[in-house]
């Protein structure tokens, strides 16, 4: 029943089981909490039963991390160890098609953004940490930097394959071993990229994957025989999990929310910044920790950029995520859609006025249309609070201080994004800005090679780039 067969060519390009096991020490196997379902968010249908992990299994997959990380993975050259990484990689492109599919399926987002941002993303992280599996005595952390040993990691569900991908690749190019709970609304690809890794013959108990909610992410984080642990997710859950590492002297990296200001001045490209302010907000639904979910507007410009807003907004395709088509899908689960509608609410409830283009939401599934506030006051909680969907905040200034006041002006500080056509202001504006990340004149640029990671609530750490490395060395 748990078995994980790869789809023939000629069938459907996924074949979705009617249920899934744990995957420990290289097996599929069954697990001691209740199941439960995974959902497709855009139409409610049940796609499958997922095996959840108690206590015990999170004890026996971190045993079999432990052992694989003593007896195989640790002793072995990176040299060796890159070779696994790049045939994962490979894999991965080659099954491309079918984590694509079932990525937008579990988790709603436009098979155009899985298919083509997602997915080769994914690739791309397994081939650059392979290049740095035999030369991490020539990193900078001396000539023999030591793995710390399993690795607890711990993700959310708004890119469950990418954000397995962040995580696995650096912590198994150093010699770590893992055990990755992936979010229990989308459990999906991370169980298929377990068969991957068994196709790829990586040795057993090296990634081990458990299915649950956050009883299951609180075993895996809380457990003595975890060396390190690597969270994605909420600032809330952030902040337990450093409190129950700090217990038992974790080593820890947590990347958390953010309200990132997308910054747009007068002398700016307008039509490239509106098309900068959409996917800064609106791809992946908003789903997004750096999300452009503030945007700033030099007043002299903004009632242009506002109506030139409205009428691309108008142009976007909301609807089933595996038409090709389409700009958005649908939100990821039930609760997050009545967060977003939430504070949407609280939005026009503070005196925010709200705009949304004429769009016919499916009668099925979870829905939000783009949405646009004007009107917004610093002190609203829509200028404040994460909100995690395809809603944008507007507010303007007068001068380039105000606008990195009004910026920093956040508990958060992930990222941020400029605007201008003088090189000269983008340099004054990002050394002042308090974010992990500054995009200038694009928005929601990814590289393996870049360090991410925030400031203040945003977390600490970095992931990706030659920093990526830090957290899964003894170094
Ligand atoms: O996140 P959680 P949720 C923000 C976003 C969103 C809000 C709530 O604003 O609206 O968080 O989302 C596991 N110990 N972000 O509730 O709960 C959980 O099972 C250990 C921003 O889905 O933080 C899942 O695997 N683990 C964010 C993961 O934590 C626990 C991405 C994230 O879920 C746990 C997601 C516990 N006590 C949400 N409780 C970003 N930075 O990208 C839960 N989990």
């Amino acid at each position: 029943v748990f078995e994980y067969a790869p789809a023939p060519e000629s069938a459907a390009i996924v074949d979705v089981r009617p249920s899934y096991g744990l995957f420990v020490g290289g097996e599929f196997t069954d697990g001691h909490g209740e199941p439960f379902k995974s959902v497709n968010p855009a139409d409610e249908t049940v796609l499958a039963e997922i095996a959840r992990a108690d206590e015990g299994d999170v004890d026996r997959a971190v045993a079999a991390a432990r052992t694989a990380f003593e007896r195989v993975w640790g002793p072995m050259p990176g040299a060796e160890r890159a070779k696994y990484l790049y045939r994962i990689a490979r894999i991965v492109q080659e099954r491309s098609r079918e984590l694509a599919v079932l990525e937008s399926i579990d988790n709603g987002k436009p098979i155009r953004e899985s298919r083509d941002v997602d997915v080769p993303l994914v690739a791309a992280h397994f081939f650059y940490y392979a290049g740095w599996a035999d030369k991490l005595g020539h990193a900078g952390f001396g000539p023999d930097p030591r793995p710390l040993g399993v690795a607890g990691q711990i993700i959310p569900w708004n890119f469950p394959l990418l954000m397995l991908a962040w995580k696995i690749a650096p912590a198994l190019a150093c010699g770590n071993t893992v055990v990755l709970k992936p979010a229990e609304t989308t459990p999906l690809t991370a169980l298929l990229f377990a068969d991957i890794c068994r196709q790829a013959d990586l040795p057993p108990g090296v990634v081990n994957i458990v299915t649950g909610a956050g009883d299951t992410g609180r075993a895996l984080a809380e457990h003595p025989g975890v060396d390190k642990v690597a969270f994605t997710g909420s600032t809330d859950v952030g902040r337990q999990i450093a409190r129950s590492a700090a217990g038992t002297a974790k080593r820890l990296t947590l990347e958390l929310g953010g309200k990132a200001a997308n910054i747009v001045f007068e002398d700016a490209a307008l039509d490239q910044a509106v098309e900068g302010v959409v996917n800064g907000i609106f791809f992946n639904q908003g789903h997004v920790c750096c999300a452009g979910s503030r945007l700033l507007v030099q007043e002299s410009v903004a009632e242009e950029l506002l109506e030139r807003l409205k009428t691309r907004m108008a142009t976007l395709r909301v609807g089933d995520p595996l038409d090709k088509n389409t700009d958005v899908g649908a939100i990821n689960s039930a609760a997050q859609l009545a967060r977003i509608r939430e504070l949407a609410d609280a939005g026009e409830a503070e005196g925010a006025e709200r705009w949304s283009p004429p769009c016919e939401l499916p009668p099925q599934g979870f829905w939000f249309a783009p949405t646009v506030f004007t009107g917004v006051a610093q002190s609203h909680r829509i200028a404040r609070e994460e909100i995690f969907g395809p809603v944008l905040s507007m507010l303007t200034f007068r001068t380039p201080e105000e606008a990195v006041t009004k910026a920093n002006n956040t508990p958060y500080g992930l990222s941020a994004g400029i605007w201008t056509e003088k090189g000269s202001r983008i340099l004054w504006t990002a050394q002042r800005l308090r974010a992990g990340v500054v995009w200038a004149n694009t928005f929601n640029k990814f590289d393996p090679a870049s360090p991410f990671g925030g400031y203040k609530e945003s977390g600490f750490g970095r992931e990706g780039g030659r920093h990526g490395l830090e957290g899964y060395l003894d170094a």
